[in-house]
């Protein structure tokens, strides 16, 4: 399955459009590529190419399942992914040259500069779990109610009572809300689909991939919750297919490129999920164990901020 990913990158390197993008760090892109990978007897998708932190990935997915859009909790748990938006939202509004190990002590330390500072605004979790709702109220007019929609939940409900349905979708674009993210979402829309031998599949669409660095993340991740899923709605995982649009690796990343492209995959890791949880909601990072991964050396790579 990892062939897949090493054929891409070598195609995006080799063939792909190159340009200036958003952050200034330049890219070589492909637009619309899928990749399909198996979740069968407990497979999941982890890189062998190079160490995937797949713990921080794990921590990185509970956290969108509780909603909760400041990085604080992250920090916490020594998760760094997420500190460099708000760090630069920082620097630039304050004016002071603060080093970001500085910047994440503040963030622990001080509980009202995190809820300045450290809130990416309205981004993943809050979308899938609290997705605004309106309710009427007089005069024709419509005011927010006091809580949203919880995608995840009725996302489980809705394969639970009608497995053979075509709408088991959650989406974290909200157009109304884009503005106010720290970033729009890369990973934004998954459909659910059952087969009907119970054979769970999703279907990732990724407007936009950072194949180099974020895509270990995002694939493994969007496993995990599937893998998760079924375990609530007493299916089984099958596939995970993953669609990109603009697919690209950024030009200071040639060196991993060089790297994992001289590599050959090895082995096949599993995930176990140790005990059911009562729900969706309530897994926690110990209930979670990666097999049979053996992978080669972690290759260090600059994010674009
Ligand atoms: N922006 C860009 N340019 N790339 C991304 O992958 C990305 N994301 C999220 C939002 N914006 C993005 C952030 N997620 C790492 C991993 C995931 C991220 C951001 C950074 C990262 O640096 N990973 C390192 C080490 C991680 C660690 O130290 O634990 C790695 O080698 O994997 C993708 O959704």
């Amino acid at each position: 399955y990892e062939l897949q990913y090493l054929d891409l990158m070598r195609r995006i390197w080799s063939e792909g459009d190159e340009r200036v993008d958003r952050t200034g760090v330049g890219t070589r892109s492909l637009f619309g590529e899928t990749m399909r990978f198996s979740l069968a007897d407990d497979a999941i998708p982890l890189l062998t190419t190079k160490r995937v932190y797949w713990k921080t990935a794990l921590r990185e997915l509970l956290w969108f399942l509780t909603g909760n859009t400041n990085i604080r909790p992250l920090v916490a748990q020594g998760v760094r992914i997420w500190t460099d938006w708000p760090l630069e939202r920082y620097r630039r509004e304050s004016g002071e040259a603060i080093s970001a190990a500085e910047f994440e002590a503040r963030i622990l330390a001080d509980e009202d500069f995190a809820a300045t500072w450290g809130d990416l605004g309205p981004v993943y979790g809050h979308q899938w779990v609290d997705w605004p709702r309106y309710e009427p109220v007089e005069g024709g007019l419509y005011r927010r109610a006091a809580r949203g929609h919880n995608q995840i939940a009725a996302l489980v409900e809705g394969l639970r009572n009608s497995p053979g349905s075509r709408r088991h979708i959650f989406t974290g674009w909200n157009v109304a809300d884009l503005d106010r993210m720290a970033l729009p979402p890369c990973h934004m829309t998954y459909q659910f689909h059952v087969r009907s031998d119970g054979g769970l599949s999703c279907l990732l669409f990724q407007r936009s991939c950072d194949l180099g660095l974020g895509f270990a993340f995002n694939i493994f991740e969007a496993a995990l919750l599937t893998r998760m899923i079924a375990q609530q709605c007493d299916l089984h995982a099958r596939e995970l297919v993953w669609t990109g649009g603009d697919v690209h690796l950024y030009l200071n990343h040639a060196d991993l490129v060089e790297a994992q492209l001289g590599r050959v995959p090895g082995g096949a890791p599993k995930l176990r999920i140790l005990r059911r949880a009562e729900t969706i909601f309530d897994y926690r990072f110990e209930d979670f164990e990666v097999e049979h991964y053996a992978p080669q050396a972690h290759i260090p790579a600059p994010v674009a901020v």
